[in-house]
């Protein structure tokens, strides 16, 4: 029976890439083998078939801007109870070109992936532009598209590590067996491009001195390691709004003692195990100030000739991975309860660490608060995730004597950093927005005037 298969639940986002097709008409499925895989600007997540049979048609392309519900392929199951082919979907991908591609090349029953070529999904660096650079201009060579004659043999694995690296595999000499590329080709390639070029470092970014390219392996034993995905993006956005925000970090302190025994409180009655922690009042305590201080909910216009103020107030958490940083988004926290932000707080950092947020759970941030607090530090100066303009950094509170009076009474002080955009946010703006959260973070009463 032939079964339509469709891009699962994405969030509301319209605007995911294709960036590989891992299967070709003809070939056999088995449930849990990657289609193809997603992108958006800040995720990639791979579809899996749901269901073992064979691929009889294709309906996207590479590059294709996808939804939820849009067709990918039709199968030809071994089931008979799933989604009939004439039931409702997306239609396909207008920028589809053809309902079906030529067959990817790979080991028998094992698909090869397709990608896209690294000109045209966004460069996962500029150390990897710049690799790109340096082939197009010292080898002479254009840059080629992957058509069906000339699609590298090799596995998502490799495919993927080509990609974060911004490496063309056409131009990567193979080594393994049937001219499969190995990932020991691609680091290969990498290395001798890096010799050639005096180091990735060497590529100026736009005026920028380099850092010159150090052999360490003169100095001890060293081994080296691809960068991951989400580490690759990070570092990305990271560099962009280091280079593109002219920065500036305001410090303050707030004694949060009476809101520290109010959450211990809070805690108390709530069935064993629930946990409540700081964060979801910094939140609010963030929304109720970004209410009234909105050039700190702000952007500014890509022509940096208007300010594009929010009526809506979404909080990016900046969450730890053990694959790098993530930060889901927090939708209308001035209209949530402390309660539902803990639980929300809970939930997304949870599927961030599983890698299990979808695209739109990264989306529409307009402040963002980073909390080290749990892992402690008296201050940092957090980087601002553009185009946001502003992001609060907390670190650890601490019991510290303060004199009140004729005496020194132990309070508990929290220390925060907001870093901002200095063309948006003036320091008397910061100072404001600082010294309001203050007050609220030290009587919460006034959160809810
Ligand atoms: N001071 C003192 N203790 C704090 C604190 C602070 N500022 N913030 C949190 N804690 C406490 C919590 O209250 C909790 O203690 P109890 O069990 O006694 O209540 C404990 O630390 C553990 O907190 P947590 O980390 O599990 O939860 P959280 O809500 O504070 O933070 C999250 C959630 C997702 C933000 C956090 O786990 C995380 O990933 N932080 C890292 C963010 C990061 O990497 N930022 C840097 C980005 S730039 O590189």
């Amino acid at each position: 029976m032939q079964h339509k298969v469709t891009i699962p639940d994405v969030g509301e986002a319209t605007d995911v890439e294709v960036i590989e097709i891992c299967v070709a008409v003809g070939d056999a499925v088995a449930i849990n083998d990657v289609l193809i895989v997603l992108e958006s600007d800040k995720a990639s997540m791979e579809v899996p078939a749901e269901e073992t049979g064979k691929v009889l048609a294709v309906a996207v392309a590479i590059g294709d801007k996808v939804q939820t519900g849009s067709l990918i392929l039709t199968l030809e199951s071994e089931h008979t109870e799933q989604q009939p082919v004439d039931a409702e979907v997306a239609p396909a991908p207008a920028s589809s070109p053809a309902a079906e591609v030529a067959p990817a090349q790979g080991v028998a029953g094992t698909p090869a992936c397709v990608d896209a070529q690294p000109t045209e999904v966004a460069p996962a660096t500029e150390q990897a532009q710049s690799l790109m650079v340096q082939r197009g201009n010292q080898q002479g060579l254009a840059a080629q598209s992957d058509t069906a004659e000339t699609i590298p043999y090799a596995g998502p694995g490799v495919r993927r590590m080509a990609r974060e690296l911004g490496v063309e595999l056409a131009q990567v000499p193979a080594t393994g067996a049937h001219g499969r590329i190995l990932k020991e080709d691609v680091q290969a390639y990498v290395k001798n491009n890096l010799q050639k070029s005096g180091g990735m470092h060497s590529h100026d970014g736009g005026g920028i001195p380099a850092i010159p390219e150090v052999d360490f392996s003169k100095f001890g034993p060293i081994r080296v390691e691809p960068v991951g995905r989400i580490a690759v993006r990070s570092m990305s956005q990271l560099r962009r709004s280091w280079l593109n925000l002219p920065q500036v970090t305001q410090h303050e302190e707030a004694d949060i003692t009476e809101l520290e025994a109010f959450r211990q409180k809070q805690k108390n009655t709530e069935p064993e195990g629930r946990k409540l922690t700081m964060l979801p009042f910094m939140l609010k305590a963030c929304a109720a100030t970004l209410a009234m201080h909105k050039k700190l909910n702000s952007s500014l216009s890509g022509d940096g000739l208007s300010y594009v103020f929010k009526d809506y107030i979404h909080i990016g958490i900046a969450v730890d991975t053990p694959d790098g940083l993530l930060v889901p988004v927090i939708r209308d926290v001035d209209t949530k309860s402390i309660w539902a932000l803990n639980t929300e707080v809970q939930e997304l950092s949870a599927k961030a660490r599983n890698r299990k947020l979808k695209p739109g759970e990264m989306q529409g941030a307009s402040f963002t608060v980073s909390s080290l607090g749990a892992i402690g530090g008296t201050g940092f100066t957090p980087i601002v995730n553009a185009p946001e303009v502003a992001i609060l950094g907390v670190a650890r509170a601490d019991w510290k004597p303060v004199y009140q009076g004729s005496d020194f009474v132990p309070r508990l002080i929290l220390p925060l950093s907001l870093s901002y955009d200095h063309r948006v946010v003036n320091g008397a703006d910061a100072g404001r927005f600082m010294m309001a959260l203050k007050q609220r973070l030290q009587d919460f009463r006034l959160v809810a005037m």
